[in-house]
């Protein structure tokens, strides 16, 4: 039986994807991910909030430097910008329900193709707002984030809100007006900017200062804007080091961090990190959830992978159950995503060309993460890990070490007591004994 909500079925052959347990053969199944199991006192689809995301889903044709599209799609038939971009959100809602991810994501531009006319951009996004806020209310299906996309189109080529032509600016402030409305009227949970062309090629035809002022004020423009109109969510911003620009400025989770208290923005905002642009700045996933889970900004994730061979953002779908282990433990003891979701920022691979594969493809990534959190959960439960950890800094629990950790003790007072004490024992780091005992529950 169809689930189809449009007039047309795109995934023949694949139904609803089910929970069917680890035995299972079945590759259009999920093994692992269990939408109603209960983990540390929630169902993991309240933990894990997974969402498909629209471009490279829906709109992803599979292109590289070397050769042009291998993916063709039937919802890119139509003439009509509207009535294609129609076809496109049933097919989107099609397999968002298949694959059983409560929350999608967009970027304006991946749900109705945009001309050169603003007037024009702003009635397109609109008829697509209502279309999607009736596929919303058909399926259950809710808006994680929309976002608008500030570097595909040739006048940001120097980028949107750090470009140095003011009137290019004000086409990055139109399209984030356009995407805000397009959110709010969706009920969209947060709103994200990822600053794909905020940074510079070089230095030397570059003001940075200046540049970085002009993206905070455009970021204050959004949340004031957003907020007069009823806009109650998150505003992240995703951290890239680079790509497509050689340096771009959210570099890191903790550039972004220092960025946002600079500016006062981080009441509003928070961090959406993405596995992929944490390797490329040089630091694990794990690294940046933490730094962001420290700052008390961890708010959402864009999963993929890297490729240890690669040095650029391959946008793979998650299989490493170590990386997503190591995850899962600091989003638990964070407390959870707070606002946000998993957002599957993932790409099959050129030559995946079955109908099939993006259902692979998102069941595998789907299964290993609630694996890792099954796992990291069960962690959290033996205790062990967590202990050992805290027993490092017992030295500073009581004593003149929690003198020194409420500001009690001078730098005398350190000579006198190192002095006094004279060389401390070796303690040891125990990293094997804590990898193993990760691998122990994997
Ligand atoms: C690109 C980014 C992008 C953002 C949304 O590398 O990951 O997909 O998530 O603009
Ligand atoms: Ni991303
Ligand atoms: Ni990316």
């Amino acid at each position: 039986m169809s689930i189809l909500l449009g007039d047309r079925e795109y995934f023949k052959g694949v139904g609803k994807i089910a929970y069917e347990g680890p035995e299972s053969d079945n590759p259009l199944a999920f093994r692992w991910y269990d939408e109603n199991q209960i983990v540390a006192g929630k169902s993991m689809k309240e933990h894990l909030r997974f969402a498909v995301a629209y471009w490279h889903t829906l709109c992803g044709t599979g292109l590289d430097p070397f050769g042009g599209p291998t993916l063709f799609y039937p919802w890119n038939e139509k003439s009509d910008a509207v009535a294609r971009a129609k076809d496109k959100a049933d097919a989107a809602f099609e397999f968002i329900t298949k694959i059983g991810a409560p929350y999608y994501c967009f970027h304006d531009v991946d749900v109705v193709d945009y001309d050169d006319d603003v007037r024009t951009n702003e009635k397109r996004m609109q008829a697509l707002t209502d279309y999607l806020a009736q596929k919303q209310k058909d399926s259950s299906v809710k808006l994680l984030w929309g976002t608008a996309n500030l570097f595909s189109h040739h006048r940001y080529m120097n980028g949107a809100s750090t470009n140095p032509d003011f009137q290019v600016l004000t086409h990055a402030g139109a399209q984030i007006k356009m995407a805000l409305d397009a959110t709010i009227a969706l009920g969209g949970e947060n709103y994200v900017f990822w600053g794909g062309r905020e940074g510079y090629m070089t230095l030397l035809n570059t003001d940075m200062k200046r540049e970085q002022e002009h993206f905070a004020q455009m970021l204050k423009l959004a949340v004031s804007y957003a907020r007069k109109n009823g806009f109650t969510g998150k505003f992240f911003i995703e951290p890239k080091p680079c790509e497509p620009t050689k340096h771009q400025y959210d570099y890191d989770a903790a550039t972004v961090v220092g960025f946002l208290r600079q500016f006062d923005l981080q009441d509003d905002f928070s961090l959406n990190l993405e596995v992929n642009h944490a390797t490329l700045a040089g630091h694990t996933f794990q690294h940046e959830l933490q730094v962001a889970a420290d700052a008390g900004m961890l708010g959402s994730i864009d999963a993929n992978r890297g490729d240890y061979q690669n040095g650029w953002d391959t946008d793979q779908f998650p299989n490493d159950l170590m990386e997503w282990t190591q995850a899962m433990l600091v989003i638990l003891d964070a407390g959870g995503l707070a606002g946000g979701g998993i957002n599957f920022d993932a790409k099959r691979r050129r030559n995946s060309t079955d109908v099939e594969d993006l259902f692979y493809a998102h069941i595998g990534g789907m299964d290993t993460v609630a694996r890792a959190l099954l796992i990291a959960d069960k962690i959290t439960q033996k205790g062990e890990y967590h202990k050992i950890r805290s027993d490092r800094y017992a030295s500073f629990d009581s004593g003149k070490g929690a003198s020194f950790e409420k500001g009690e003790l001078s730098l005398e007072d350190l000579f006198s007591l190192a002095a006094e004490a004279g060389e401390p024992a070796m303690i040891s780091g125990k990293q094997e004994y804590l990898e193993n005992l990760i691998n122990r529950y994997i």
